[in-house]
């Protein structure tokens, strides 16, 4: 008999130590210089005992993203004992990188549209959105708009930013839930970290609800059918 046959098998996990991991990516999308780097970084302030990868960011050297950047949390929600991983991830803001966002864009399962108030960067806002809903139009990803600059002196006022993108003006999702957060993503203010944080816990639950619903819509077509579909 050999000595592995002769050790007591080792006890099943117990269902109390049994907790499920969701991984999902959501991104940070929107024209250059909008805030979507300064946005990552006060993340990683706000969350940081959930970190649990380093993170990196490629940019230029005048701190332009160049690829992406790209870091990790892992939020425990313990009554339902399910652990999410959360990649956040952010594309480079330059309209010459197209290919490069298109790339980072694949597997987001929710984005965030980062826009510059400046009344100057309008036409850069709409068509980095619109760019956005063409390659989300098939997956239906989840979207919030992030409205970041809002002390620029030029500031666009928020009903004039809504008619410009053509969003609905009661700024009102469809499921009820806030389209537009104003930011400002380089204050350091406990009531400007606070918005980034509902934002992103938004956008997040959103993200976790969709997922849970596809999950059971599957399980429910196996049990119907007898095999993965
Ligand atoms: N006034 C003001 N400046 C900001 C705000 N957020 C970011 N900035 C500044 O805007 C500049 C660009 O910010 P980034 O976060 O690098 O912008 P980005 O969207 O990542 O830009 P790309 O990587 O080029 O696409 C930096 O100088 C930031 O300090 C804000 O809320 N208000
Ligand atoms: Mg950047």
């Amino acid at each position: 008999m050999s000595n592995s046959m002769s050790q007591p098998p080792t006890p099943a996990p117990t269902s109390e130590a049994l907790v499920r991991l969701l991984q999902i990516k959501l991104l940070f999308w929107g024209p250059g210089e909008a805030g979507k780097t300064t946005t990552y970084y006060r993340l990683q302030e706000i969350f940081q005992r959930f970190q649990v990868s380093e993170g990196f960011s490629i940019a230029t050297t005048d701190e332009r993203t160049l690829w992406n950047d790209s870091v990790h949390f892992r939020f425990p929600m313990i009554p339902s004992k399910l652990d999410v991983v959360v990649n956040v991830a952010t594309t480079t803001g330059q309209e010459r990188f197209l290919s490069t966002r298109e790339y980072i864009l694949q597997n987001a399962d929710g984005v965030v549209f980062v826009g510059d108030s400046s009344w100057g960067k309008i036409e850069e806002n709409l068509r980095s959105f619109e760019e956005l809903l063409h390659f989300t139009k098939r997956s239906a990803t989840p979207i919030v708009i992030q409205l970041n600059k809002r002390d620029l002196p030029d500031a666009i006022a928020l009903t004039d930013f809504l008619n410009e993108m053509d969003l609905p003006d009661n700024n009102q999702g469809t499921a009820g839930t806030q389209v537009v957060y104003e930011t400002i993503a380089s204050s350091l203010l406990p009531k400007e970290k606070h918005t980034i944080q509902r934002l992103f816990i938004g956008l997040l639950e959103t993200v976790v609800r969709r997922n849970m619903v596809n999950t059971r819509r599957k399980f429910q077509t196996k049990q119907n059918t007898g095999g993965v579909k």
